[in-house]
């Protein structure tokens, strides 16, 4: 049987490069930088315009498919899943990175039915990498296949995590906890790379042993959360219980004991869901 996804799929890698080269290029020019909510939560004309593309070119071939883009959301569109076919779209994932030029900036898109993720795409336009996972089909880089690295024993990992400023006090100082936690267990380091798309793709890679955060959006997650899926890692909540696109926090990593342990060093505190006012 023919799959019904796969022409979505090659049209979105399509407009995919065609975001990263409009990305590339404001790279070169002045960047005017903006706040949403709170002077850390950066956004640029880039990440609207570029968001503008991508939904304007998908929307013209699929005009009965749905949208949750990050910078629509911000405009005050909705953000809830549905069953119809949905295309979640973070137009630069690293907006911080791509203010300071850093060079970590990524395109990520995530397509659901029915709530499942059907496939992603990450490409991280600086370093000119275009990670794709149709699924069940596998997890590529640039055409090659791609693995974790199925390091199970934490001891000798490298984790990822991001530690943006939290304004509630208490939350602050659990995020820094949870870090002393992990670095004391011992790990052999923690990073923050500044995408979380990037993140799981690195990864997916096994370039890093695992990730988590609490406080994303299902549009830092949707295009990485199949890459890594497709390319053997395990996705978890940060509870240790089923992933769950729209609760704004997530382990991956590369074995489930790895995501299990960190699991277990991570106290959690509130964050709210995508998908409704919590
Ligand atoms: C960002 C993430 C980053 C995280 C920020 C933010 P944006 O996405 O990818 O890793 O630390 O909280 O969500 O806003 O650049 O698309």
């Amino acid at each position: 049987m023919s799959d019904p996804w796969q022409e979505c799929m090659d049209y979105c890698i399509e407009v995919t490069k065609r975001a990263g080269k409009m990305i590339c290029e404001a790279l070169q020019k002045d960047i005017a930088v903006m706040h949403k909510s709170s002077a850390v939560d950066l956004v640029t004309e880039t990440d609207q315009k570029v968001e503008q593309l991508i939904i304007s070119s998908i929307r013209e071939k699929y005009p009965t498919h749905s949208f949750i883009g990050e910078e629509s959301v911000a405009a005050g569109a909705p953000s809830a899943l549905s069953d119809n076919p949905t295309w979640i779209i973070d137009p630069i994932d690293g907006t911080t990175n791509f203010v300071h030029r850093f060079p970590f900036v990524s395109v990520s898109i995530g397509f659901t039915v029915k709530k499942e993720i059907e496939f992603g795409i990450v490409y991280s336009c600086i370093e000119d990498k275009m990670y794709t996972a149709r699924k069940g089909k596998g997890a590529f880089c640039n055409g090659v296949p791609i693995k974790v690295s199925g390091q199970e024993d934490i001891s000798k990992s490298l984790v990822l995590t991001e530690m943006g400023f939290k304004k509630d006090a208490e939350q602050f100082q659990t995020m820094m906890a949870n870090i002393r936690n992990i670095l004391s267990i011992p790990v052999h380091g923690i990073r923050s790379p500044g995408s979380a798309a990037v993140n799981m793709c690195l990864v997916a890679c096994g370039s890093a042993d695992a990730y988590y955060h609490m406080g994303i959006h299902c549009w830092d997650m949707a295009g990485g959360a199949a890459v890594v899926r497709e390319a053997g890692g395990v996705i978890m909540d940060i509870s240790g219980g089923p992933f769950d696109l729209m609760s704004r926090r997530l382990i991956v990593a590369s074995s489930r004991m790895i995501a299990e342990r960190i699991a277990k060093e991570i106290t959690e505190f509130h964050v709210g869901r995508d998908d409704t006012d919590d």
